[in-house]
């Protein structure tokens, strides 16, 4: 090499400038523009819009024209709200009515504060700007009692302060250890509190972002990406269930699922032909343990062909998914992106013909090693892709079928890099976008392309789609299991903090392989994990191939009596769930809380990951250890009611509790009503008697219930029934009023069974200003009827 010109290759002679960061430097000039209130700095342009009253957005361009295009993640197009402004010699202040952006000249800052004038987001020394490679970034200051929550899927405990998290979707299979990140979802997104007030910071930008949480030596927090523009929202909250309300009406809510969604799933990596399937199906009625859905795993299809069944394994899919259904169980197959090379394959056919496939700039397409061997990958970034993609459902819908498991959706490709090539040019409608910048979407466009599939084939049914890759907004169409657990104790206890964080960040519907997938599961590990499952949102029990099988009688009848006793609670509480994940629905707030959410100034919950809320009232303290047959609740203030035995505690301290094999620690606060259903086999069984739980307390308690037909969307046309009940109790008279608020749906039952709890004396019940019964410790239940 000595004697050609490579001997003086630049490279050699000195390091390349690259990765000095340069800041945004002094402000030149300000106006308002029809993008919002513009400023020109020294080293690029900063606009700052209010998506709403709440919400502002910051984003910083390094040339003109400035471009205000959002990622897939946003759905609301900007309002234009418009502040006063207030000039100053070194600030400019723009006010809105709940918050006020103020803006320092020089050096160009950006300081937000809430509507009580307090300091809630303020650009640190460093502010924001940018590297010569083409990394953005934007530092913050950060206060000592700042505490941070979100960033999606992440493993480790609750509270992410003091750490590290890149977000960049990834495929795996290795144990999840706290230090493992990133994983499959890519949710740039958190929420502060501080000082019992919340607010929140969504980084929109779909490029591989970091977030630097170390801020305790250094005073600061730090976000920035590998590429693409700065474009933050800051939430102002100031309650944490505010913040999510805020940022869901940026990124979308969760549609109510269908109830089948919401019962226990069965899954295993493979159940590999339709008569094990049968079998399978038929043990679980047998053996009278609820089941709403079994799941397909890749052994159903012809060598992993998506849109395709093995007819030697699965002869007839259609009797299979029809026969199941009687059963009330739904069959829910798996769909991997990858599209096997082949030129006699339907699909991949149709794909190549009408230039569905992600390619290269050069125009060949990406290849990449799948489960079906040489594969292409549907370009979801293009419309005509995603219909298409969508259209092809039909395959799994004419069979009957309802719901869709996307996996390996990250994308997951078996090489040195585990995915896509970033160099791969996705066509987003004549817009060209490398992989480098659409990869964290890739998953989400997936799930789009699928659900909107779906809605349109299921001609008004909702559809269930569960998917392992994801960004934020990705709860519009989807459910989100958290990928390859394993059956590790470490692993159970980690599945309470993942999902909760998944709900701060916006995706109410989350759930970890129940037993655990990889490794091999124990009798009292599976009957643990199920007692977990009964209160995470999703509920799926699944295992992987060549592990040890984990249905819920394959530890011998003591475990499955248990088990089965503990599916059976799911059911039970199913109509306390289905108001909830109605109420996600609406407000963004989620199922499964963290106890921060409901009690933010309370310090003791800020780190609490082993305990959670279910709605506003209901504490779940699971059990996550071998052996252990007591532990440690911390109760936060308020009365507090054993679920199982009516035990009393004043809360504001913890507590040791009893918890043998047979127990999950459930309390209830006191003014609290819950609704319980009978016993039922799957939700394809109407819910004959209702009964509610009272807990009453002096102040009056109001509840919602809520209920619909399950299936279809009729709801949003006002078919629904909603009762209004409240309740309080005053010397020795428990008062109940009842108020229909609508029963365009009519439920099953006809009477409600009322059980009151916590009241030890001679007491009158009044309901809707009538006597209706007396009760005391020992008869505490009475029925109401002409509700419906
Ligand atoms: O890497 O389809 O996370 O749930 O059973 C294996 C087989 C691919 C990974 C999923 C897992 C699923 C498995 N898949």
């Amino acid at each position: 090499m000595e004697d050609t010109s490579f001997a003086i290759h630049p490279g050699k002679q000195k390091d390349v400038d690259v990765g000095s960061e340069i800041l945004i430097g002094d402000l030149n000039s300000f106006k308002v523009s029809k993008q919002g209130y513009e400023f020109h700095c020294d080293n690029g342009y900063v606009v700052i819009s209010f998506v709403d009253q709440e919400v502002v957005r910051i984003v910083m361009n390094l040339e003109q024209p400035l471009n205000d295009e959002s990622s897939v993640a946003v759905i609301q197009e900007p309002q234009s709200i418009q502040a006063e402004v207030y000039e100053e010699k070194k600030v400019i202040n723009l006010v809105t009515s709940y918050m006020e952006v103020t803006v320092q000249k020089s050096p160009f800052r950006v300081f937000i504060k809430d509507y009580k004038g307090e300091l809630i987001v303020a650009d640190h020394e460093k502010g924001m700007g940018y590297e010569v490679g083409g990394k953005v970034f934007c530092s913050k200051e950060a206060d000592d009692d700042d505490q941070y929550y979100g960033f999606g899927e992440k493993s480790g405990f609750i509270n992410k302060k003091g750490e590290v998290y890149t977000m960049w979707n990834s495929d795996v299979y290795a144990p999840h250890n706290p230090e493992t990140d990133p994983l499959y979802q890519s949710i740039p997104f958190f929420m502060t509190l501080r000082n019992g007030q919340a607010h929140g910071i969504y980084f929109d930008n779909t490029f591989k972002t970091t977030f630097d949480m170390r801020t305790e030596e250094s005073n600061e927090y730090c976000f920035s990406a590998e590429g693409g523009r700065l474009d933050y929202y800051v939430f102002i909250g100031p309650t944490p269930k505010e913040v999510l309300n805020q940022y869901t009406y940026l990124t979308g809510r969760m549609p109510l699922p269908p109830k089948w969604a919401l019962g226990y799933h069965q899954s295993r990596y493979s159940y590999e032909s339709e008569e094990e399937v049968r079998t399978l199906v038929s043990l679980f009625r047998e053996k009278e343990i609820p089941l709403d859905a079994v799941h397909f795993d890749i052994h159903y299809m012809d060598e992993y062909r998506v849109f395709t069944f093995d007819y030697k394994r699965f002869p007839n899919p259609k009797r299979l998914v029809s026969d199941l259904k009687e059963q009330g169980v739904r069959s829910v197959p798996i769909v991997d992106p990858g599209v096997k090379v082949d030129s006699e394959y339907e699909t991949y056919v149709e794909g190549i013909t009408d230039d569905l496939f992600c390619k290269y700039i050069e125009g060949n397409l990406f290849f990449g090693d799948v489960w079906p061997g040489k594969s292409a990958f549907p370009d979801f970034a293009k419309t005509k892709t995603r219909s298409w993609w969508g259209r092809k459902h039909q395959f799994y819908t004419d069979l009957g079928i309802e719901g869709i498991w996307n996996d390996m959706n990250e994308p997951a490709v078996f090489n040195e890099t585990k995915t896509m090539d970033v160099q791969v040019v996705h066509d987003q409608d004549g817009e060209k976008k490398t992989h480098r910048e659409l990869h964290n979407v890739y998953g989400m466009l997936m799930g789009k392309a699928t659900y909107e599939g779906l809605e349109l084939l299921l001609d008004g049914k909702r559809p269930f789609l569960l998917t392992r890759a994801g960004f934020s907004g990705i709860q519009r169409y989807a459910a989100v299991w958290t990928g390859d657990n394993r059956s590790f104790w470490e692993h159970l206890e980690m599945a309470i903090p993942m999902c909760m964080n998944l709900g701060v960040s916006g995706v109410p519907f989350s759930g970890a392989d129940v037993g655990g997938f990889a490794h091999d599961a124990s009798g009292e590990l599976l009957v643990r994990w199920t007692q977990l499952g009964v209160f995470t949102p999703y509920f799926r029990n699944h295992s992987a191939i060549h592990t040890a099988r984990q249905e819920p009688w394959m530890f011998g009848k003591k475990y499955e009596e248990s088990i089965k006793s503990f599916i059976q609670l799911r059911y039970k509480w199913l109509p306390y769930l289905y108001q909830q994940f109605k109420q996600a629905s609406e407000t963004g707030v989620p199922v499964m809380r963290p106890l921060f959410m409901e009690y933010p100034n309370d310090q003791k919950t800020y780190n609490l990951s082993d305990q959670f809320l279910v709605g506003d009232r209901v504490l779940v303290a699971p059990v996550l250890r071998p052996g252990a047959t007591s532990r440690m609740v911390y109760l936060p203030k308020g009365d507090w009611f054993n679920y199982w035995n009516g035990d009393l505690y004043k809360g504001g301290k913890c507590i040791i509790v009893d918890a043998p094999l047979q127990v999950l620690p459930i309390f209830v606060k006191k003014g609290s009503i819950i609704p319980e259903a009978n016993e039922l086999q799957s939700t394809n069984d109407p819910v004959e008697h209702l009964t509610l739980h009272v807990y009453p307390s002096e102040s009056k308690t109001t509840y919602s219930l809520y209920d619909d037909d399950g299936e279809t969307f009729n709801y949003r046309g006002g078919e629904y029934f909603e009762l209004e009940l409240q309740t309080w109790y005053d010397r020795n008279q428990l008062h109940l009023v009842s108020n229909v608020i609508n029963s365009c749906y009519k439920p099953n039952w006809s009477k409600i069974d009322i059980v009151v709890h916590g009241l030890s004396e001679n007491t009158e019940v009044i309901y809707n200003k009538k006597k209706v019964a007396e009760i005391n410790a020992k008869s505490n239940r009475f029925s109401v009827t002409g509700l419906v």
